[in-house]
């Protein structure tokens, strides 16, 4: 049964990633060393595609020893052999989910309010998301803000990944509320130099003592 690790959860988008293809910025990624890549495509890519990339990512994720999570499409995360998927509020119920993808696989489901994050605690899940805790372009949701960070920290004995808005700026504000594993999209993908990028957030890491 693999478990979410400490450190850095980085999430894939295309279409913000200065022209470059999903599998260049994961190399890159994998490269300067991530704990958890998730594959995240919301662009008008057929389910062919997305396994396809899938597929290559599953091996490269493989090569140096980062789990691999698909958000979304449970059935691409089965075909590639990935270590989890991760589903939201409107996606198949948990249980389903577990059915489908047996006791060994990671399921993360985002939790954006404390009613939420209380009924995960009753669900056969591995992780929880938080948030989005700042505002974000990346998604449609409304920021939850540091408070449901807090709550989540002190209430609730799940893993979990902060996410929403987070930077190399304002990273400090969910270590320091006790956040171990940061989930960032954008802060990472529209980098110009994205190893550079993930060796600066790797140190305020190991500045928290986390990694
Ligand atoms: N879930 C909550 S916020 C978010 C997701 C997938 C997007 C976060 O993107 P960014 O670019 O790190 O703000
Ligand atoms: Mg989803």
């Amino acid at each position: 049964m693999k478990r979410l690790p400490a450190g850095l959860y980085a999430i894939t988008c295309e279409n913000r990633s200065r022209g470059r293809k999903n599998l260049e910025v994961v190399k890159e990624m994998l490269e300067a060393g991530i704990e958890v890549l998730q594959y995240r495509e919301k662009e008008n890519k057929t389910i062919r595609e997305k396994y396809l990339e899938c597929k290559e990512i599953a091996k490269m994720t493989k090569d140096y020893g980062v789990i691999f999570i698909v958000n979304d499409n449970v059935d691409i995360a089965m075909a590639v052999d990935a270590d989890g998927v991760h589903i939201g509020q409107d996606d198949l119920p948990v249980s389903e989910v577990r059915k489908l993808v047996g006791s060994d696989k990671i399921i993360g489901l985002s939790t954006h309010n404390e009613k939420q994050a209380n009924m995960a605690l009753s669900e056969d899940i591995d992780y929880i998301g938080v948030g989005p805790i700042f505002k974000t372009d990346t998604k449609q949701t409304e920021p939850v803000g540091l408070g449901y960070l807090e709550y989540v920290v002190k209430n609730i004995s799940l893993p979990f990944v902060a996410i929403g808005g987070i930077k190399e700026y304002n990273i400090d504000e969910v270590l320091l509320r006790g956040a171990k594993t940061v989930a960032l999209v954008t802060e990472i993908t529209e980098s110009v130099d994205i190893k550079d990028k993930i060796k600066k957030l790797r140190k305020k890491l190991k500045d928290f003592k986390i990694i």
